[in-house]
């Protein structure tokens, strides 16, 4: 069983990542590990903060001479901020004086749930969990993942849909994914130069207005076997099981499976995708016209590409603030303003490859079990060939 959990703060000394149940005998790329970290720090309309962070992954156990041996793997990030806060955020007391509260929780934060919640005066602590600089742990989880499934023949990417108002219209085909990946620098993550400069736009008006903006990633995995997840039981279905990974991100409200939403707008005809028979593929011999099902059918991976689309709300901290109440005299006045990101989408989909890596890694432990790499290899293998059957 994969399992996995993150720890730290946002101005914190360090995030902490731990991953259990990795088969022994995976080769640990450690530069691969940090260049998915640095992608993630990408794209335009990001705020002050990633001109101080430059993470990097320290394994601290379950890697020994650049393999994993099947212990729990902990990896811990340092946060280059913490410096500048280790008086107002220390763990020990400290000077009460130099604490530096969020008066006024921000609409759309988890400022005001999350202080009623814990019975915090005002909402310093909880900006430092709910922030997005978690999801750096989770990509370095995520990394490893990427490299389990990479011996099964399945990769992760995504891509950037739409940043507000400007969209990609055509569905993007893998080349086209797999060419940004090689991509030195990162705008907004998106395949098609002309929608990308639409989409810059989109951020210049709402830098410009002291506002901020959402939109939708895609993340695609391909070379997924058939059979990962199973209807047998709610919680086991692939789909339910991306859906919560995703929709776990921060600022993701909806998630859609292929071509989920327009689906439920046309009729069965126009929707399903038509079977047939030919050619041997990396799986089997059975062919699809299109993939709307987005790889996935009755909870279990069908052997096409796996699409996910997450929804992003935009940045909820604002620069032109909008209307709140003072947590210590309950007047009205405008949300906190600290440094902020206007625009992350690209790098909310970094992130969403991240844990569709790790879903998808865990329902490939659970199909092809094994303790050492060999064994999974050999079970995998095995699957193959019994598919060869069809
Ligand atoms: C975040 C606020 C900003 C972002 C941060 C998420 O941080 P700060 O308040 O320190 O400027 O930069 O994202 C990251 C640090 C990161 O690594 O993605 C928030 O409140 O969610």
């Amino acid at each position: 069983m994969l399992r996995y959990f993150t720890a730290g703060e946002s101005h914190g000394e360090a995030l902490v990542a731990f991953l259990s149940g990795l088969p022994a005998g995976l080769q640990v790329d450690q530069a691969f590990i940090d260049h998915e970290l640095w992608r993630r720090q990408q794209g335009y309309g990001r705020g002050g903060r990633m001109k101080i962070e430059r993470d990097t992954a320290h394994i601290l156990s379950g890697v020994r001479h650049g393999r994993t041996i099947g212990s729990p793997i902990s990896i811990q990030l340092e946060n280059r901020d913490w410096k500048n806060w280790q008086e107002s955020l220390p763990v020990a007391q400290g000077d009460t004086a130099q604490h530096k509260p969020v008066a006024s929780p921000r609409p759309g934060h988890a400022d005001l749930a999350g202080a009623l919640k814990y019975n915090f005066p005002e909402a310093r602590y909880v900006l430092e969990r709910a922030s997005a600089r978690e999801s750096a742990a989770r990509v370095a989880i995520g990394a490893l993942a990427k490299i389990f499934l990479r011996e099964l023949g399945v990769e992760v990417l995504s891509h950037v849909v739409a940043v507000g108002n400007a969209a990609i219209q055509k569905e993007v085909q893998w080349e086209l994914i797999h060419n940004l990946y090689r991509q030195q620098e990162i705008l907004l993550h998106c395949a098609d130069r002309e929608a990308e400069q639409r989409m810059k736009a989109e951020v210049d008006k709402v830098l410009k207005r002291g506002d901020s903006v959402g939109g939708v990633f895609e993340v695609v995995a391909h070379g997924v076997p058939p059979g990962l997840g199973t209807y047998a039981q709610w919680d086991e279905r692939l789909d339910a099981l991306l859906a919560a990974a995703v929709m776990s991100l921060q600022a993701v409200k909806a998630v859609e499976i292929g071509s989920g939403i327009s689906a439920a707008a046309s009729p069965g005809s126009a929707v399903h995708d038509e079977i047939g028979y030919g050619d041997w593929a990396s799986f089997t011999r059975f062919t699809r016209t299109h993939n709307n099902a987005g790889g996935i059918e009755g909870g279990v991976s069908n052997g096409e590409e796996i699409r996910v689309r997450g929804y992003l709300k935009p940045i909820s901290t604002l620069r032109r603030p909008l209307q709140s109440v003072d947590f210590a005299t309950r007047q009205p006045v405008s949300a906190a303003y600290e440094r902020s990101d206007v625009c992350v989408v690209p790098a909310a989909g970094i992130a969403a490859e991240a844990m569709v890596a790790l879903t998808l890694a865990g329902c490939a432990r659970e199909k092809f079990g094994g303790d050492s790499m060999t064994e999974t290899l050999r079970n995998f293998e095995g699957y193959r060939l019994q598919l060869k059957n069809y």
